[in-house]
């Protein structure tokens, strides 16, 4: 039976298709603090500049290209003969847009919008505001459907199950810092799964993985599926 193999993405595996990380040195934080625009708490004190801070990045995730790391893992998708997971800490969506199917988006969409009011979902215009009316119920309690610090990440359930069936978790482009996805390599490793880092440099995480392939992800990844599906 082929190996089951669960991917966790971040940040990093968009970077070279022009979207901002997080906390490298001219990330997304550095210019916003996140208890400002990624907490319930900063979306009431101000949910205009929070509506501001992410339309940007819908529009700019909009007119993104996935990359070669997105397709060498659609590739993996395709052409392995067990399951292939990817689990994504990322709000954009290049890996659908490179072929991948089964993405599980645990800190949501930038493309979907959640109503704070009545918990209606549906998809966000490029440009939301505070008064952007909610289709079912009417009021003007729109929010990006994105998981905030302090909120539940999507999917959990399924992810650990995922975990906890996977012989190899492979963790890309992600700097470890934010948990629950921070600790998916120990979920995985505990139940017997190999773990391999792919990231530009050392992370918070790299000293809970057997093996670590450091560099760009449109070399590291494509190289690692490469040798995955020659049987290396
Ligand atoms: C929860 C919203 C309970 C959408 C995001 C103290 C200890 C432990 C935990 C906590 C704590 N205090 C609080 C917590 C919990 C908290 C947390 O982890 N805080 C941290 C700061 C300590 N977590 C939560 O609140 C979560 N909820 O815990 O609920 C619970 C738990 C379990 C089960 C049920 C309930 C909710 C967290 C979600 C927060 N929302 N985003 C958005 O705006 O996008 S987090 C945000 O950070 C993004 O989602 C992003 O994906 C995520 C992680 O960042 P990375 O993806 O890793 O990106 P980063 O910039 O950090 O790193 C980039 C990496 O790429 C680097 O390593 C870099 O080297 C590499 N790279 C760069 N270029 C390249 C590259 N790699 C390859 N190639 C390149 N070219």
């Amino acid at each position: 039976m082929a190996r089951k193999i669960v991917i966790l993405t971040g940040a990093g595996i968009s970077a070279e298709s022009g979207l901002g990380t997080f906390r490298d040195a001219q990330g997304l934080w550095s210019q916003h603090r996140i208890e400002d625009v990624a907490t319930p708490e900063g979306f009431a004190r101000d949910p205009d500049l929070v509506h501001r801070f992410y339309s940007a990045r819908r529009i700019q995730a909009a007119a993104a290209q996935p990359n070669a790391a997105h397709h060498a893992l659609a590739r993996l998708e395709a052409e392995w003969p067990g399951e292939v997971v990817i689990v994504t800490q990322n709000v954009d969506a290049l890996h659908e847009a490179a072929g991948a199917r089964q993405v599980l988006h645990m800190h949501g969409t930038l493309a979907g919008a959640l109503c704070a009011a009545c918990g209606h979902r549906w998809p966000a215009t490029p440009e939301m505001t505070p008064t952007t009316p909610c289709p079912a119920c009417n009021r003007a309690a729109a929010r990006p459907d994105v998981v905030w610090f302090g909120e539940i990440p999507y999917f959990m359930e399924e992810i650990l199950t995922h975990l906890g069936e996977a012989d190899l978790f492979a963790a890309i482009g992600t700097s470890g810092q934010v948990y629950p996805a921070a600790a998916f390599v120990q979920e995985a490793a505990a139940q017997g799964a190999q773990t391999v880092e792919l990231n530009l440099e050392r992370s918070e995480i790299s000293r809970a993985f057997e093996s670590r392939r450091f560099g760009p992800a449109t070399e590291v990844v494509p190289a690692w599926v490469e040798d995955l599906l020659a049987g290396r």
